[in-house]
């Protein structure tokens, strides 16, 4: 079915969430200006995890790109557009975030994406560590698991090395309940259980809105009014066990040549919650590792 041709029943008469479209400006400003509630450290870091292809560099990309007010392709994306099996992705690195030349203090981290046919425990145990900051910047993801006496393992990370807050990035287009599906959540919930202990908060991404619903790819703004993305949301809300007011539906930015309005203030909701939870956090974190 061609984008022109959505069903009038996809649409529904009312936003199903309130959602001002006109808030850009406001909050890149408020982010821009924001001050971090901890003495002790100088950056907040936020990890970004989910599947294999979901859209986690794209989404890094998008929110550089809406500071930026230009296309940044700075977490390298697979622009091969093939379903691959394995991640793209496949060296931890982190990206300041920036404004025009002005450092922000927020970093987001990237990372392998999970693979949905293994139920390897690796996987998880690699992203529990880099969460907790364990894993050095450029190590790259391996079938083992990273263990304490690698080189690449950080024994003592600071506050400024651990992350604050999970962001699980969920492609809207493919999320259902497929086995594959199964095992994602498996290993997601396995990550959530170990770090919820640590009151480490995780918002969902939805990405790809626009491949998921016609409605939606014709116009942006339709998402909140889009009954798929709201049903495909509420799946994932009950299926992942997180609230429906910390899953945020994106579109990144992966084949555009400027950027637009619409686009960046989804992605600057997103980060802004994601940024509030992460620094509520890191407010009550001593200068020790979450770990202990
Ligand atoms: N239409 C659309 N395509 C997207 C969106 N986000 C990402 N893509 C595309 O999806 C593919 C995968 O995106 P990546 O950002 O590389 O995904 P990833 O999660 O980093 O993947 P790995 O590193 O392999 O784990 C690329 O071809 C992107 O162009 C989106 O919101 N909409
Ligand atoms: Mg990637």
């Amino acid at each position: 079915m061609g984008a022109s041709e959505s069903k009038p029943t996809e649409q529904l008469n009312e936003a199903w969430r309130t959602f001002d479209w006109g808030q850009k400006e406001e909050l890149k400003e408020r982010l821009e200006k924001f001050t971090l509630s901890n003495p002790d450290v100088t950056n907040v870091k936020i990890l970004v995890a989910g599947q294999i292809g979901a859209g986690k560099s794209s989404f890094i990309n998008s929110v550089l790109s809406a500071f930026q007010g230009e296309i940044v392709n700075e977490a390298i994306a697979d622009v091969s557009g093939s379903a691959a099996s394995h991640s793209f992705t496949k060296r931890l690195r982190t990206y300041r975030i920036r404004s025009g030349d002005a450092d922000l203090p927020f970093e987001l981290c990237d990372v392998i994406g999970l693979e949905p046919e293994r139920i390897s425990e690796c996987q998880p145990d690699d992203i529990i560590n880099t969460i907790y900051g364990h894993v050095k910047e450029g190590y790259k993801f391996k079938e083992k698991p990273l263990t304490s006496d690698d080189e690449h393992y950080n024994q003592n990370p600071s506050l400024s090395d651990q992350a604050f807050c999970l962001v699980y990035v969920i492609d809207a287009n493919t999320f259902q309940l497929s086995e594959d599906d199964k095992i994602l959540t498996e290993k997601l919930r396995l990550i959530r259980q170990t770090i919820s202990d640590k009151g480490i908060p995780q918002v969902i991404v939805m990405s790809k809105v626009d491949e998921a619903s016609p409605l939606v790819s014709k116009d942006l703004k339709m998402v909140y009014r889009s009954k798929k993305i709201k049903e495909k949301m509420e799946l994932c809300s009950f299926k992942v066990g997180v609230p429906m007011s910390n899953i945020f539906p994106v579109k990144n930015y992966h084949n555009e040549i400027n950027t637009n309005d619409n686009v960046d203030v989804l992605i600057l909701k997103a980060f802004d919650q994601i940024v509030r939870s992460a620094d509520a956090r890191q407010r009550h974190a001593s200068n020790e590792c979450i770990q202990q």
